[in-house]
């Protein structure tokens, strides 16, 4: 029987229908990460999420991963992300620490007792709290990835802070890190970590500061030999998001997003302990000496970075929670 509302209210229906629960849309997220090889732990981690995010949207949402720096330097694709360009971008901490001071606390030289502690540490609600003050700034913190720890590699053993002493190194683009160097008496040169290899082949720096995966993978290795196992900074990797692309997105995305990111932290921490043991055979394989030093002349050093970079009650609190964690 003809029906004259019977055109009428479909469309109506339909209308309300797609005003109160808009239609999910296909969504597909880039994320950006420095790293050369396809096989680096933050490159399979970002992989992993992407997995998991096509699994739980049955294909609706996808993550291509862009490494080898494609995207640009990591302060450049920090630059993206906040004009929402750019979805997401693996950094490591550093570029971030002037842009939100509370980044600054997990970069602290000396501040984890153990790798195993900073995981405990960052888990933990101080290392939320620390993802979370990236939002003001127009960054959505979904995690911390392992960095390991990072040790001074130069053409001599670095065994002493006496032999750091007037040494040219690179450090990555934060005052923090220069303000690192300047403690044991090196000159720092802050640069990103595509030009180090070409820096330490030319002489434009004697040495360079990274974890054994970085030390291989950027080929650090083939340009000098000694690596001096300082540790001195645990600074996590972080997982970025644009918040203007994030803020744009149904509540129902943004959860899927933030729960994939959380859950390839397992994955990757996995994928780094085995890198690291990776690595360390192949820096060895191609003449890297590993060199034992006495840490605790060199954190003798640092009180007045503390000092003056930790120089608020809030960030000292931060300190204290990630220092205190067991
Ligand atoms: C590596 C980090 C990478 C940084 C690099 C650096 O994974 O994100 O760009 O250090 O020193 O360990 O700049």
């Amino acid at each position: 029987m003809f029906c004259p509302r019977f055109k009428i209210l479909p469309a109506a229906a339909l209308l309300a229908l797609a005003l109160s629960q808009p239609a999910a849309q296909a969504l597909t997220l880039r994320a950006a990460d420095v790293h050369n090889s396809n096989e680096y732990p933050t490159v399979l981690a970002l992989k992993r999420m992407g997995e998991l995010l096509e699994q739980r949207s049955a294909g609706r949402i996808k993550l291509k991963v862009f490494n080898k720096g494609a995207l640009g330097t990591e302060k450049e694709t920090i630059d993206q992300l906040k004009i929402g360009a750019l979805e997401l971008t693996r950094v490591h901490i550093s570029p971030m620490n002037a842009i939100c001071p509370q980044t600054q606390v997990p970069t602290m030289p000396f501040l984890f007792r153990s790798v195993a502690q900073m995981r405990r540490a960052l888990d933990g609600p101080a290392g939320e709290e620390i993802l979370r003050a990236c939002e003001p700034q127009g960054f959505i913190g979904l995690a911390f990835y392992d960095s390991g720890a990072r040790s001074i590699y130069a053409r001599k053993p670095i065994k002493t802070p006496a032999d750091a002493k007037g040494l040219k190194i690179r450090v990555p683009q934060s005052d923090l890190w220069v303000a690192v160097a300047a403690a044991l008496g090196a000159n720092a040169t802050p640069m990103p970590v595509g030009e180090v290899y070409t820096g330490l082949k030319t002489g434009l720096v004697d040495a360079a500061e990274n974890n054994l995966p970085s030390f291989e993978g950027f080929k650090h290795f083939e340009a000098v030999k000694f690596y001096s196992r300082t540790e001195h900074s645990m600074a996590p990797e972080l997982l970025l998001m644009s918040k203007k692309v994030y803020d744009g997105l149904p509540p129902a995305d943004q959860q899927l997003i933030r729960a994939a990111a959380k859950e390839s932290v397992a994955f990757q921490r996995l994928r780094w302990d085995e890198q690291e043991a990776k690595s360390l055979a192949l820096v060895k394989a191609g003449g890297a000496q590993i060199v034992d030093v006495d840490k605790s002349a060199f954190q003798a050093l640092m009180p007045p970075v503390y000092a003056r970079f930790m120089n608020t009650p809030e960030l000292q609190r931060l300190v204290k929670t990630l220092q205190e964690t067991p």
